[in-house]
């Protein structure tokens, strides 16, 4: 809709006109500025007024910050701070506050001068989140007085008025800002309480010492546990405990430093072993998670690599017939945060995932090399544990290279020889080809009558896979299950993987619909997604979906594939008498037939695509079950205990 010009009577300015066509703009297209206009971009307003408030936090003037969405979805962010200024703008002639509410980009950065560091990736700034809101009000409370300022669809309802403090207002300084999201933009209007929680537990540990408090009375019903307030004392050391919070730590602490530089950045790490084979290294610049990493992951890297190597030669724990440790045998078992708050962060590639500043680079190295100097140096048993991990991941790593080796060879010896127990498709094209992981001898052998032969390969996979997690690469490589499927695949692992040798260009994991089935599947997209994770990045990993039950009825028969198609069916049969309802509780109690027009038939079937963060969220269940710590694993099958039950049924 065109935006309505606003009521008053005085003249319009250079400035009104602006307005309106910067507000015009935003609204025009608002992906340009949020992303997107679904529940994403409705959660991306919210963050951004947060920011607003954490950047006052930064500078060092505010404690606390509290969100909270009402009944009707409109949002109220308070913070404790100085409140954002209310005289005059030089260049703009009007308030401080209507400036950054309707000046694109202004986003309370005062041109750079108010705020050394300001977090947010995209910075659009409040005025984008006032153009896209059906309402916005702020209050800002100094001087004895709130101020307040009403805008709809980002034009100002009013001048910038204000009132006497009442008491108990007196002396008290801060923002208010509650606006309410226009639904003439978002097309979806629902909030996701958990992973907006998740987002402020991240804010607060990447700003230790500051309060998040978060309610949600929105959808009360759907969202009961809906109040969290998140404070760490320890920042992201608090961090790094949560993470390793599942496994079994190599030393109590995390090894924690954080330094202002002359230059104003600051740079944070914390860091703690545990006895997994896994490494984490999570990185932040001005708290915008950079995935792809940069500068600053890679002077954390060397600063580690140099550290333990001239440490552990210093005490004679690496002795002189012994390589130097590489850099990754040094992060086996490494769980660490590196966050790095900078004036003028740069950032790279196609998602801006990637920190570029150059000098950062030597900054965080200097800082942690320092640090974990220390910490080596004065707790000597801990010094002598990680470096004692670090040798047998250099072993590790020489035997995983051995026998990587040894397949490699054994394959080109038997010219390329497949697994004994692959039935293979007659099909060369690998386009055209897809393999079946299939649980067990029997429902291998039943897949093997259902199959379509031209295209359709099946691996059975008998016994359970053995546990990634625990295993080293070596021994991981020695299991026959894993090798066959390597084998099978065709497309080598880890680093030597090679997407153009891969000899299916679907691979669906088949396993039965119970509790071991599920395992299974958890396993081998474990498996996968370390050591293929390209295989599921491109799209070539399957789920099958076989169903869950057969109801009958006479002659009729129909096959339901969930608890809803069942309901369905039952209801569409509800006049018919003797209606059977059989429970697929394997593969295996179908016959060829039944499991072809019912999960292989490329016609009628239904496949689930593994996305990444599928086989991520699966990585982490496995570690969750199959890790050392008891206790969040039995946490875990109790609270899962009924699900697991119904489909035990
Ligand atoms: C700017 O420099 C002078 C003192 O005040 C600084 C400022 O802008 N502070 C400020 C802004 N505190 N809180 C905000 C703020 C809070 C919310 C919730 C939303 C917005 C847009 C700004």
């Amino acid at each position: 809709m065109a935006l309505k010009p606003d009521q008053r009577d005085d003249q319009y300015t250079a400035t009104d006109i602006q307005v309106l066509e910067g507000m015009e703009a935003v609204r025009k297209r608002p992906g340009m500025y949020i992303g997107s206009t679904d529940q994403r971009g409705l959660h991306h307003l919210i963050i951004e007024i947060v920011d607003n408030a954490v950047d006052e936090f930064m500078a060092g003037y505010c404690s606390s910050v509290e969100v909270v969405i009402n009944e009707d979805g409109s949002v109220r962010v308070t913070d404790d701070g100085r409140g954002i200024p209310v005289d005059k703008h030089p260049t703009t002639g009007v308030s401080g506050v209507e400036t950054v509410m309707t000046t694109l980009h202004a986003g309370g950065k005062f041109g750079g001068k108010a705020y050394t560091v300001s977090g947010g990736l995209h910075g659009v700034g409040a005025s984008v989140v006032n153009a896209l809101s059906e309402y916005l009000a702020v209050e800002i409370h100094r001087s004895n007085r709130v101020y307040y300022q009403d805008f709809s669809r980002g034009i100002r309802q009013s001048e910038l008025k204000y009132r006497r403090a009442k008491q108990g207002e007196n002396g008290s300084t801060g923002t208010v800002v509650t606006f309410l999201p226009d639904k003439e933009i978002f097309h979806e209007y629902e909030y996701d309480f958990n992973m907006l929680s998740q987002r402020f537990k991240e804010m607060a540990y990447l700003n230790k010492g500051l309060q998040i408090r978060f309610r949600s009375h929105y959808h009360a019903d759907r969202w009961p546990n809906n109040e969290v307030t998140y404070y760490f004392d320890g920042g992201i050391a608090s961090f790094v405990t949560n993470l390793n919070q599942t496994r079994e730590v190599l030393h109590q602490k995390p090894i924690y430093v954080e330094k202002q530089l002359e230059s104003g950045t600051i740079v944070e790490a914390a860091l703690q072993y545990n006895d997994s084979f896994n490494e984490f290294v999570y990185s932040f610049a001005n708290c915008v998670n950079t995935v792809d990493g940069g500068t600053h992951i890679t002077g954390f890297r060397s600063a580690l690599t140099r550290v333990m190597n001239d440490y552990g030669r210093k005490q004679n724990i690496i002795k002189e017939a012994d390589s130097n440790l590489a850099g990754e045998e040094t992060r086996e078992g490494l769980t660490a945060v590196v966050s790095v708050k900078m004036t003028d962060p740069q950032f790279e590639g196609q998602t801006k995932g990637k920190l570029g500043n150059p000098e950062v680079r030597t900054q965080v190295e200097s800082v942690v090399a320092e640090a974990v100097q220390f910490y080596l140096e004065d707790n000597p048993t801990d010094a002598k544990k990680i470096i004692d991990k670090c040798l047998t991941a250099q072993r590790a790593r020489e035997a995983a290279r051995k026998a990587r080796d040894l397949i490699i060879r054994k394959n080109a010896m038997d010219g390329g020889g497949l697994p004994g127990k692959l039935a293979d498709c007659s099909e060369k094209n690998p386009e055209l080809c897809e393999i079946y992981l299939v649980e067990g001898d029997s429902a291998g052998g039943t897949a093997k009558g259902g199959r379509d032969r031209r295209t359709q390969a099946i691996l059975p996979l008998w016994g359970k896979i053995l546990n990634v997690e625990k295993a080293r690469a070596d021994k991981m490589l020695s299991h026959d299950g894993i090798r066959s499927m390597i084998t099978a695949i065709g497309a080598g692992l880890d680093d030597d993987l090679d997407i153009s040798k891969l000899r299916y260009h679907r691979i669906i994991i088949m396993t039965d619909a119970d509790v071991d089935g599920s395992h299974i599947r958890t396993l081998i997209l474990t498996f996968f997604f370390r050591h293929m994770g390209a295989l599921i990045e491109h799209g070539y990993v399957y789920i099958a979906q076989p169903p869950l039950y057969k109801i009958s009825a006479g002659r009729d028969s129909h096959y339901a594939y969930s608890e809803l198609e069942r309901e369905g069916v039952m209801v569409q049969m509800k006049n018919r008498r003797n209606v059977n309802v059989q429970r697929y509780k394997g593969l295996g109690e179908m016959n060829a037939e039944q499991l072809w027009e019912t999960t292989m038939d490329p016609e009628s079937r239904t496949l689930l695509q593994v996305t990444i963060e599928d086989a991520a969220s699966a990585d982490e269940t496995f570690s969750m079950l199959m890790g050392d710590v008891v206790a969040p694993r039995r946490n875990f099958i109790q609270t899962h205990a009924l699900e697991v039950k119904n489909l035990d049924v």
